[in-house]
């Protein structure tokens, strides 16, 4: 069995090597020659615990080759990107390239996936792009939706233990799929059609976006009736069937601050509520900015002197170095924008350098700030000690108070 996989990014690259560890021949293929270089030298160009020795084994044993165009295989999987364009509108752009080049090497028998996150409707979209250009190809291939549902940091272990969703044109291509994910999964393979596979990604990430609005507007409320959030949702998730998430300073990431579009976009009367939990994990952001921006003014005018401010985190969610649509991002961002001339320390654990931001080890900036804003719960800020000496802003709960 040899397979295709068109895109080596953080999940393209890890399901590559799986299969190949899996006794698969994979052919990786990436329009950056320097991945694809790294990649033949057994270097992981994506931060994924206990991967590279993987890629170092397949490699070697030479089941796993990268390049920059395809060979004749038995199946081509689609993992490329999937971005927004104008106004959130979904870009398949990429995965209609990549369909496009794998084309001229399909024949009858094969296998065609696409993995991508995608607005519902795509695969069959593929499907007609292929049987038009490829019209001796029709009901000749085997096609189907399976989107991942891994935790970037523990991609792995969840790509072997998570179960997936398996989305065939027709029966012949979900079980074919179904076949091949079987080399390697160890959770339930779970048989469906291509539109509900498509939906159902959409659908588990719009969920938790929902659920995270949920709780961030709970804390906007809090903050207005002088409750303490953390302690409610503590105290609301004792009920045995109630489970409020953590809020936060608003939602990051390329998957649940994206994935709710691909449906509000397709279904813009339909899909209200999705939309607005995405205007309220948008506007917590903001809220979250203005509260800094006000505290500072309030400290310059009582102590007649511009604050120190330690700006905890940047990163989209803890313990991860990735600021991919970070919200704490955004709101150093803003209050740096609205305060040009303040002592604004940014700490961000993990990360060295960053282009614009220039960087202070955390306890140095705790120490010296008058106002200390946490952004995202790093699990090092968890061992400062709270300072009422100091303005803390606590948005992502490192403190709960
Ligand atoms: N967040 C909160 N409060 C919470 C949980 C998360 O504010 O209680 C924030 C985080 O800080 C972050 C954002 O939401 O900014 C997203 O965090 P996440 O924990 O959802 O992490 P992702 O985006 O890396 O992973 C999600 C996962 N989807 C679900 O849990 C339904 C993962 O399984 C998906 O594979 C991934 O999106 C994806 O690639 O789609």
């Amino acid at each position: 069995m040899k397979a295709c996989f068109m895109g080596l990014g953080y999940i393209g690259l890890p399901t590559a090597i799986i299969a190949a560890k899996h006794g698969i021949e994979i052919i990786g293929v990436d329009i950056n020659p320097k991945v694809v270089e790294m990649t033949n030298q057994g270097h992981l160009h994506i931060i994924e615990p206990g991967v590279e020795e993987m890629l170092q084994e397949v490699v070697s044993s030479g089941k796993l080759q990268a390049s920059t165009k395809p060979e004749v295989c038995d199946a081509y999987f689609m993992v490329v990107p999937t971005p927004f364009k104008g106004d959130h509108e979904p870009d398949i752009s990429y995965v209609e390239s990549a369909t496009r080049i794998v084309l001229p090497y399909l024949k009858e028998g094969d296998l065609y996936v696409i993995e991508s996150t995608s607005p519902v409707g795509t695969t069959d979209k593929m499907t007609q792009l292929i049987f038009t250009e490829r019209p001796e190809l029709k009901d000749k291939i085997y096609i189907a939706y399976c989107p991942e549902r891994v935790l970037p940091g523990n991609v792995i272990y969840e790509l072997v233990h998570n179960d997936r969703v398996i989305g065939g044109m027709n029966e012949a291509s979900t079980k074919k799929a179904m076949e091949f994910y079987a080399t390697f999964v160890q959770g339930t393979l779970h048989p469906t059609n291509c539109k509900t596979a498509e939906m159902c990604k959409l659908t588990e990430n719009s969920c938790r976006d929902s659920q995270i609005a949920f709780a961030n507007e709970l804390s906007i409320i809090c903050d207005k009736a002088g409750i303490n959030v953390w302690e409610l949702i503590n105290l609301a998730n004792k009920h045995p069937r109630v489970n409020i998430l953590q809020p936060g300073c608003g939602v990051g990431g390329h998957c649940i601050a994206v994935d709710p579009y691909f449906i509000s976009s397709a279904f813009p009367k339909e899909a209200q509520m999705i939309k607005t939990a995405r205007l309220v994990n948008n506007y917590k952001a903001d809220w979250c900015a203005e509260k800094v921006q006000n505290a500072m003014l309030r400290f310059e005018i009582d102590n007649k002197r511009k604050p120190v401010v330690a700006m905890m985190g940047l990163a989209f969610k803890p313990n991860i170095d990735d600021l991919r649509e970070s919200p704490a991002k955004y709101i150093v961002t803003k209050v740096m924008q609205s305060y040009s001339n303040a002592d604004i320390l940014v700490v961000e654990p993990n990360i060295t350098e960053h282009k614009i931001f220039k960087l202070t080890n955390y306890q140095t900036a705790y120490d010296k700030a008058d106002i200390v804003v946490f952004l995202t719960a790093h699990t090092q800020f968890k061992q400062l000690e709270w300072r009422s000496d100091k303005l803390i802003f606590d948005f992502c709960g490192i403190f709960k108070r």
